[in-house]
């Protein structure tokens, strides 16, 4: 069983992807007011049919993700050895799969990215692929990503595109407006449940949610949907159990306000040695400014 969190492959592999970034084009898509302001109010939206026509390039990318881990950077399965099926996940790998990188460099998500977070900018700061084979019981446990993350600011979004149809049992679920309530929790390790070691003392413990209670957010999820919610809103699923395979592919954007924190504990993804002071913006080298699409 791959561990999270420990690098398999250099993630790092080009060496200024600015360059990338003025050379190559984004599509601009219009999201209406009403889902900006729902997104802003909830810190989760969904958007029908966001990307019908990456479903296949990126089942392409992340069946080479499951196919050799160890390639790839920070593979991680966290349904144990004693539990049913399969949950994969591995962040950090734009640089190394081809469908990955066309889908961040030349698709409609940065420009949705930048209007969602209300931001003149959208910055990249990773991808993330998930896959739950068939049995798997495995919950992901309830938490947000802010804290993971080596950064802090509200002007944040993940964009989750459905790679397979996901009916609401399954599905994540999100607590609306839990990204305004002021509250940082600490991370957990989704295979253990046991939280991060950190000395940070403003972190709260690990939180419980009612997955059925009236304030969650969850909807069943054709391929090529995608699911777009702030880094603090908190999200989890039930154990109910996979009946089909269930994919996704995650981009994690950054806008204006986002800057460098050091935690004072272990990071998801453990980006150490970026030569970042807190308060810093994030190195435009190795996290793409890709909205506006150019810079000249
Ligand atoms: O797909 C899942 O169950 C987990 C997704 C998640 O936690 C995330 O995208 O941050």
């Amino acid at each position: 069983m791959a561990v999270g969190n420990t690098s398999a492959a250099q993630w790092r592999a080009i060496e200024d992807v600015s360059v990338l970034a003025a050379s190559t084009q984004r599509p601009w898509t219009e999201i209406s007011p009403a889902v900006v302001d729902n997104f802003q109010r909830d810190g989760v939206v969904i958007l029908r049919e966001a990307f019908p026509k990456w479903v296949e390039p990126l089942r392409a990318g992340l069946q080479r993700n499951l196919d050799n881990p160890r390639n790839f950077a920070f593979p991680c399965d966290s349904a144990n050895d004693d539990e049913p099926g399969r949950f994969f996940d591995s962040y950090c790998n734009w640089q190394l799969i081809p469908e990955y990188l066309l889908f961040i460099f030349t698709s409609e998500a940065a420009a949705i990215a930048a209007q969602l977070m209300e931001s003149q900018t959208a910055q990249l700061f990773h991808d993330h692929a998930f896959t739950k084979e068939p049995g798997t019981q495995k919950a992901t446990p309830w938490h947000h990503d802010l804290p993971y993350y080596c950064v802090d600011g509200t002007q944040t979004v993940s964009i989750y595109v459905a790679l397979d149809a996901t009916p609401t049992q399954t599905a994540v679920r999100f607590l609306k407006g839990s990204h305004r309530d002021g509250k940082t929790y600490r991370p957990r390790n989704f295979a253990s449940g046991a939280e991060y070691e950190h000395e940070d003392s403003s972190l709260l413990p690990a939180p419980e949610v009612d997955p059925h209670g009236t304030d969650i957010f969850v909807e069943a999820l054709s391929p090529g949907d995608a699911l777009c919610f702030d880094f603090r809103t908190l999200h989890g699923t039930t154990s109910a159990e996979i009946e089909n395979r269930r994919r996704a592919f995650s981009t994690r954007w950054m806008g204006d306000d986002v800057r460098y924190l050091e935690r004072q504990g272990e990071t998801s993804p453990p980006l150490d040695n970026l030569g970042l002071q807190s308060g810093e913006v994030m190195r435009p080298d190795l996290f793409p400014v890709l909205w506006p699409p150019s810079h000249d």
